[in-house]
């Protein structure tokens, strides 16, 4: 009779504990690679201790700081948008929570994991190139003092920014300096780099850039930055750029522009009528028009230098905008199907 008791509150006790496991909101999640793998620039014992007690003890923390508590039904975003009505506690285990299972997953030892056009463009059009960009960051992680992070984010106008937080705060919380969403961090805790670097926070800083998933930032990227409608089709962003650069003030009396740029229009038209169009836009109509705006920019371009009344030059801009709109047009109803 003992011996039953015994065995049934054993079960009942594991079957609780089971429960407890159960319910806590948050948990760690497997590494998608081996602890090993980021070797030689990351090394597997800091990879194991990182993972296995470090961000297992902010998970532990986190899930005991909120218990019982509203913040329990909170997606973890929420809680950190909302930081600054928390207590500290929460503060620094919700974002270690949130900071490293974004690490974890912007590393791959996969060097097939490259980053997407989309996103290369952006970088391009913000830091010049990716070398530069990785070199703000490092910069930007060498000059953060004490524990913290370096983040890559995308703000609510879409921009790409470059910012480093202490601790564990990130750009989601609403304590950050700049606020936006993460698609790329790096931990420049001591725990991230010691074991093998020491001091030498720079040398992690150049190595880790060997072991970064582009392949993830760039999707973290795309899914923030919804795809524009000419994004395949970059000359006709440039077309587009010069001439609303000079038809507008040609519509406010001002020929200046025009009249500097003319060929430059030209140009960009003949560069749009050589380049193939891409396929989702490739139709008879959008190829016709293609080719007229390129014969009637010239055209332009002729009755500039020939120094042609004011009016004609204007009417004949105003005709070249209503063929460009007639390929945006286009465009659109291609769209739709
Ligand atoms: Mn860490």
């Amino acid at each position: 009779m003992k011996n039953y008791l015994i065995k049934y509150s054993v079960i009942f006790f594991v079957f609780r504990s089971f429960c407890f496991f159960a319910q806590a909101p948050y948990s760690l999640n497997r590494l998608p690679y081996g602890y090993k793998d980021l070797e030689p620039y990351i090394d597997e014992q800091t990879m194991i201790i990182h993972h296995t007690k470090h961000h297992q003890g902010y998970i532990q923390n986190l899930n005991k700081a909120i218990q019982g508590t509203e913040a329990e039904k909170l997606p973890l975003e929420e809680i950190l948008k909302n930081i600054s009505k928390y207590p500290s506690v929460v503060r620094n285990n919700a974002g270690g929570h949130y900071n490293h299972d974004l690490f974890w997953t912007i590393l791959t030892p996969d060097k097939n994991k490259v980053p997407s056009k989309r996103f290369m463009d952006a970088v391009k059009q913000h830091f010049g190139s990716i070398d530069s960009m990785k070199s703000l960051m490092s910069r930007e992680g060498m000059s953060r003092f004490g524990s913290g992070w370096v983040w890559l984010s995308v703000d609510e106008k879409k921009k790409l920014f470059i910012s480093s937080t202490p601790n564990q705060d990130n750009p989601l919380m609403d304590v950050a300096d700049k606020r936006g969403t993460p698609i790329l961090g790096i931990d420049v805790w001591e725990h991230a780099y010691y074991l093998k670097y020491q001091n030498k926070r720079g040398d992690y800083l150049s190595a880790i850039w060997n072991v970064i998933n582009w392949e993830e930032v760039s999707r973290r990227y795309e899914m923030l930055v919804p795809k524009g409608k000419f994004d395949d089709w970059p000359e006709i962003k440039e077309f587009h750029k010069v001439m609303s650069q000079t038809f507008h003030p040609a519509e406010e009396g001002n020929l200046e522009p025009i009249k500097t740029r003319s060929k430059e229009l030209w140009e960009k038209a003949e560069a749009l009528n050589k380049k193939p169009i891409p396929a989702e836009f490739n139709k008879k109509e959008i190829k016709a028009a293609v080719k007229k705006l390129a014969t009637d920019s010239k055209k332009l371009h002729e009755m500039i230098q020939k120094k042609v009344p004011d009016d004609k030059i204007k009417k004949s801009l105003s005709d070249l905008h209503d063929v460009f709109h007639t390929i945006v047009g286009l465009c659109s109803d291609n769209h739709e199907h």
